[in-house]
This record gives C-alpha cells, structure tokens and sequence, in this order.
C-alpha cells in the first residue's frame, strides 16, 4: 500500500474514533489523575485501543508511541505517534476543542499527518509528497510578512517550570508586538491552525511527541518551517516547537533565541 492509499485509511479510522469520542458523556468519577495537572479518562483509553487495533492492520510490522501506552511495540522502520485525544481537559471541561492526532514516521522522519478536529468536523491531513489538505481542500500557511501582523498560538509550560520566566518575558514581548495571542489548550489543534493559516505561527515547550507528530508534518506540507527553539530539527522528540509561516520565522526565532538564550 502506498503512504495515499494508508492516509485514506488513516482518515476514516481517525474520524471514526472522533464521532466516539463525540459521544461519550463523562462524569467527575470518571476522571483519573495522572500528575497534579494531567488528567485522563476511559475515553482517551478507550480511543487509543481502537486506534491500535485499527491502525495494526494497516501496517502489520508497525511499531507505537501512544499517550496512554497501549502497545509499546517497536518497529523497526515504521511507528505510529497516537495521542487519542489532544485537549483532554477542554474535553472534560465541555470545551469543545479538541481532537484525535496521528502521526507516522519511518526510521525517524515523519511522514503522514492526520488530525480530526471533532466538534468542528475538520479533517487535517497529508503524506510524504502531498500538499496539506482540509476536508479535502488544499490548505497552506498565511503569508503574512511581520510579527506585528500576525496572530500568535501558544500553550502554557506544565512542567519544566524552570524556563517559566524566559517563557513569561518572550509572551510579554509577542503581546506587546504581534496582533494577538492565543491560546486553545491542543498542542494538535493549534498546529493544524497554522498549517490553514488561521494562526501566523504556533511555539510551545515541554510537549510529547504524540502532541506534535501529526501537526508538524502538515504544517509542512502546508509550506509552513517547523524548528526546535534553536531553529533546528529536534522540534519530535526534544520538547521544544516553533510551527510558523517561513516569511516570519527569522524575526521570531530572533525573539525567542534572545529570551531562551540560544
Ligand atoms: P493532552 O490533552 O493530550 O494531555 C496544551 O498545552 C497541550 O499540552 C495539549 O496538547 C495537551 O495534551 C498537553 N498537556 C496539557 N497538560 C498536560 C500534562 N499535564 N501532561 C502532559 N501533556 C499535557
Ligand atoms: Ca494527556
Ligand atoms: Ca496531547
Ligand atoms: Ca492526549
């Protein structure tokens, strides 16, 4: 099967666990708390198995890296990158965003992106060689030219507080000089914002690789730059991303090189 035919397949397996996850209802007994400040339920659980089961079938040798450790089998070329539900504490707060995000790489390059956006039935998706798609129309990053022209997406540190105060002096800085700053609580919904050009530029730090698998590789295919906080390429597994339109990525890498002391 080529990676067209997988992604095809990856969106009906996305989606369909998105309407489950839609109609589920939960209650405060339902809630586990993994840390302070991370939360889980069945339904995130629930998810992730479906997805599993689903998506080892489509590549037999496959391995996973999924949130909620249902399988911790390794591929030797070919792993999934599984977060069932990105924005789990909107989710149990009723607010209505999030979603499901699902990345593959082979050997450690990523290459197809699928997020499902649930509450807005938005379906962000591309593969090795594709242009980055939205419920089957092309979608591509803005092309604003300056940081004052742009709206600015972001995420708040939950652990590593110890570059809290860098974090705090580049957020005075954007709110000061950009159009705005948001902040929606989905690592994955904010990335697939950028890839149609609802956000100028995404950043965050301390996240996992099931939060921005998916996203990243979209925005790229979307003609967006995806960088670590150095501008470099360890944005997966490094904790650090920067998900932009590439007109402004040198003004905003200035920024946050100057903060982060990179
Ligand atoms: P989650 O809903 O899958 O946990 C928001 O800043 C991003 O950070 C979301 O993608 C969210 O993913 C993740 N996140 C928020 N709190 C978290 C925590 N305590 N541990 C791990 N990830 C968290
Ligand atoms: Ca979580
Ligand atoms: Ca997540
Ligand atoms: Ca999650």
């Amino acid at each position: 099967m080529n990676l067209e035919t997988i992604c095809q397949q990856v969106n009906s397996i996305t989606k369909e666990v998105g309407v489950f996850i839609k109609k589920q209802q939960i209650s405060v007994a339902d809630i586990e708390t993994k840390s302070k400040n991370s939360l889980v339920t069945f339904v995130d659980k629930t998810a992730e198995k479906k997805l599993v089961n689903e998506l080892s079938k489509l590549i037999p040798e496959a391995g996973f890296i999924a949130e909620e450790g249902t399988s911790t089998k390794k591929g030797e070329v070919y792993n999934w990158i599984i977060d069932p539900l990105d924005g789990t504490t909107n989710f149990i707060h009723g607010i209505p965003c999030y979603c499901v995000s699902i990345g593959l790489i082979r050997n450690e390059e990523l290459v197809l992106g699928v997020i499902y956006e649930i509450n807005l039935d938005e379906l962000f998706y591309a593969w090795e060689g594709s242009k980055a798609y939205m419920n089957g129309k092309e979608i591509n990053v803005t092309p604003t030219l300056t940081l004052e022209d742009s709206l600015i997406a972001t995420g708040f540190p939950y652990y590593n507080y110890k570059k809290q105060t860098e974090y705090m002096n580049l957020f005075q800085d954007l709110m000061k000089n950009t159009r705005g700053l948001r902040r929606l609580g989905s690592a994955a919904v904010d990335l697939a914002y950028v890839a149609c050009g609802r956000f100028d530029a995404f950043y965050e730090y301390s996240l996992n690789p099931w939060d921005v698998a998916a996203g990243a590789f979209i925005v790229q295919q979307a003609g967006g730059k995806v960088s670590d906080f150095s501008g470099g390429n360890n944005y997966l597994f490094g904790e650090e991303i920067i998900a932009i339109n590439p007109h402004i990525n040198e003004e905003f890498l200035a920024k946050v090189k100057t903060y982060f002391g990179k």
